[in-house]
């Protein structure tokens, strides 16, 4: 659900980091995606990502956007109708963070419109995007406008956008890309060390990044505990995201303990 606010005042850098959950479509039934991202919610993510996959099928993102749409609406209800309730908490974002034109569903909020900034292929500096953008339109998808750098260790986004990865000591080069976006207009950039990474993006280079005025830092990859979503946060990140940890918890318990120990430490 897209917050009073409207999304883009939503998204931008509030001064805190905050957490995004991040939902693949292919690894779960639309049901249980809607329970964990309830979970989630409930121990404070403020925003929910769907998709991860390059395969996955408009129909599975559909299902999967719908479910959590109705799941959290009807959270709006049920705190609308109890006075100690707050029913804003529930007015959480569903957007899409595709693997490319497809897996697009007209139930999400809004889309991370990006531009692998880093690729060394049109396909994902514009390709994709062209083919995406009037399916958007058509539509009603607000873009999130997103300038999206994949850095070291990078993993299969890496290899599939054909990268040149940003390095760890690189902090020249990731501010002047940070630069580069802002002044394409683009709201937000996104730093990604690649799913299951090894190790997420260094603390120098979210920092470097972080210096620039007026983007927001959504930063992902590789964040696994307290610790490194901490570390994030401290060196500027403005959203942390976090999927794959969650996805290898099939107990819920155990889903929910691991979320209020990284929220808390943002
Ligand atoms: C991947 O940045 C996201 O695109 C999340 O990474 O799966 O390692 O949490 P993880």
């Amino acid at each position: 659900m897209i917050p009073d606010e409207g999304l883009q005042a939503y998204v931008r850098s509030n001064g805190e980091c905050r957490h995004i959950i991040l939902v693949d479509p292919a690894e779960q039934e639309p049901e249980v995606a809607a329970t964990r991202v309830l979970i989630s919610v409930e121990e404070g993510s403020k925003m929910i990502f769907v998709g991860g996959s390059t395969d996955t099928s408009n129909e599975i993102v559909h299902d999967t956007c719908l479910a959590i749409q109705e799941a959290l609406e009807l959270r709006v209800f049920a705190a609308s109708q109890n006075p100690e309730q707050d029913e804003d908490r529930w007015k959480i974002p569903v957007i899409l963070f595709p693997g490319g034109a497809h897996a697009i569903s007209p139930a999400a909020d809004g889309i991370t419109f990006m531009m692998l900034m880093n690729s060394k292929s049109r396909k994902w500096l514009v390709g994709e995007q062209l083919r995406g953008a009037p399916h958007l339109l058509e539509y009603g998808i607000e873009p999130i406008s997103t300038g999206y750098i994949v850095c070291h260790p990078g993993g299969k986004v890496g290899e599939i956008g054909e990268a040149e990865l940003i390095m760890s000591g690189e902090t020249s080069l990731v501010k002047n890309y940070a630069i580069t976006a802002k002044m394409y207009g683009m709201s937000t950039i996104y730093l990604e060390a690649g799913s299951g990474a090894e190790s997420p993006v260094s603390k120098d280079i979210i920092e470097k990044a972080a210096e620039i005025t007026g983007l927001t830092v959504i930063v992902g990859g590789g964040i696994r505990d307290a610790k490194s979503a901490a570390t994030a946060a401290i060196a500027g990140a403005d959203w942390i995201v976090t999927g794959t940890v969650t996805e290898e918890l099939s107990d819920n318990n155990q889903l929910r303990q691991l979320m209020r120990e990284i929220i808390t430490a943002i």
